[in-house]
């Protein structure tokens, strides 16, 4: 929007105001956008004579008014949701971060130590190169695809250290958007809803793959294959690694092999997203077996990786974008344009949380150790998943069968709550969730559990 600026000669405030009034003319005309010359009047000075003065006054007040208030996150605001309630009771099961059976944020021993290493050693911070800490690409890479694996060995891998699992979907998604133009990405429905919001941004086309029956609440296989197979050749097929998110339903290997034949035929591209390696089962090898299920293939693939959930460093930011390519040749270029499309966003990644990755997996005492402490984390979750489904059990006297709780896998459960149901659990009961039915398992507590059951069951039974 243009702005017009008029020129008022001689405003001469009435001499009659009082200090108030004048003062409270002065933050009016300060905050309207007009500008005063400042050697002349000052509008928060107490000054009552205003003499002869020239200002200029933007009639339109700012160049940013026409933009509209966004909406909250449907995930990361509900924890700001969640802070503004004083109700002792209250449960945020919104985002998907550990806590402890006490309900405190957890900082993982290993990581501790890790970074009692990096202060003894007293390491700079000098910039990274642009594709992150060398060390930190290396043990990533091994930790998805095992370090033994040919990808590796042959070098037809391209690792860059990514802003975490969301920034390195983004730096594939503007990937996708400059060397395939037009290939659209296949997401499951439902999916994490951030996928939307990044191929968006990124202007990359996507249409979903069914993938969640509410009837058997568990996977809809057949829709999945038959929608993989009629998305036009070369697509992108977004898949969850491990864990789906929001559903916690994952197929089983035998599915797994199919999804990849169907892939494979369709000379479709696999494009995972790694959030949560070694947070499903409690082990960081079971959880990358799809992965590995079809590099095992000699397929070129997408995988982005987050050790936000496993290792607990959610604000560090630290993941990475993998692209296995079919011969180190094109692993080498492909690389060098993600360093070229990372540059002008961020130019080089942190190297904080790069240091303490590579200090953990590269050491093999704490990689012991981490490995305990993550079963210990999953081991959390699944006892809360248990309880959870006993105390539902118990107390709805309908007869509904919750057994599917036990069968999602990872942090979360998929309630099928609806939404006026999720309303009714937060304003009623203070349980902050997502808006799909979602709650976080990895927020929970065994001495909450009765508590949030007798919420699903109002909500479930009594809301429509
Ligand atoms: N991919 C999936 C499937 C995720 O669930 C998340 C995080 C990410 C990527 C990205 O996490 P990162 O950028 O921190 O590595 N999902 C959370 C948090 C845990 C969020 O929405 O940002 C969630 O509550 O769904």
């Amino acid at each position: 929007m243009a702005s017009t600026m008029l020129s008022l000669a001689s405003a001469t405030p009435s001499a009659s105001l009082s200090m108030q009034e004048s003062h409270k003319e002065k933050v009016k005309l300060w905050s309207s956008g007009l500008s005063f010359n400042k050697e002349k009047i000052n509008p928060f000075s107490n000054t009552k004579s205003f003499g002869r003065i020239s200002m200029v006054a933007a009639v339109n007040v700012s160049r940013f008014e026409g933009i509209t208030m966004a909406p909250p996150d449907p995930i990361l605001g509900v924890s700001e949701a969640f802070k503004a309630d004083n109700d002792e009771r209250k449960l945020n099961l919104g985002v998907g971060a550990y806590r402890t059976e006490e309900l405190h944020p957890y900082v993982l021993n290993v990581v501790k130590k890790a970074e009692n290493l990096m202060l003894e050693r007293g390491e700079n911070k000098e910039y990274l190169p642009i594709e992150g800490l060398a060390a930190f690409n290396k043990v990533t890479a091994e930790l998805l695809f095992g370090a033994d694996s040919p990808i590796i060995q042959q070098q037809r891998v391209a690792t860059v250290q990514g802003l975490s699992g969301t920034g390195s979907l983004r730096l594939a998604a503007a990937l996708i958007e400059r060397y395939l133009p037009g290939a659209k990405v296949l997401i499951s429905s439902p999916t994490w809803g951030n996928h939307k919001n990044i191929f968006n941004d990124a202007r990359v086309p996507w249409s979903e793959y069914r993938y969640y029956d509410p009837k058997t609440v568990g996977l809809d296989f057949e829709g999945m294959i038959a929608d993989i197979k009629a998305a036009p050749e070369g697509s992108f097929v977004l898949l969850h690694g491990c864990a789906h998110n929001p559903t916690g339903i994952d197929p089983t290997p035998e599915q797994w092999e199919k999804i990849a034949d169907v892939i494979q035929e369709k000379n479709h591209i696999p494009f995972f997203d790694v959030a949560y390696q070694g947070f499903a089962s409690g082990s960081l090898d079971a959880d990358a077996a799809s992965v590995r299920l079809f590099a095992a293939r000699g397929l070129e693939l997408l995988v982005a990786q987050s050790y936000s959930k496993n290792l607990g460093l959610y604000a560090e930011r630290i993941g990475a974008i993998n692209v296995v390519c079919s011969s180190s040749d094109t692993a080498a270029r492909v690389k060098s344009q993600l360093k070229r499309i990372a540059r002008p966003m961020y130019s080089n990644p942190p190297i904080h949380g790069a240091r303490i990755v590579a200090n953990v997996v590269g050491d093999p005492a704490l990689f012991n150790e981490w490995k305990a402490e993550m079963e210990l984390m999953a081991g959390r979750i699944k006892n809360v998943r248990q309880k959870l489904y006993d105390s539902l059990s118990a107390k709805d006297k309908s007869g509904k069968d919750w057994s599917f709780i036990l069968k999602q896998i990872g942090m979360f459960s998929f309630t099928g709550l609806s939404k006026a149901q999720s309303d009714n659990m937060t304003n009623k009961w203070h349980v902050y969730m997502t808006k799909d039915g979602r709650i976080s398992l990895a927020g929970l507590s065994l001495a909450k559990c009765e508590y949030l059951a007798d919420a699903i069951v109002d909500s479930f039974h009594n809301v429509s």
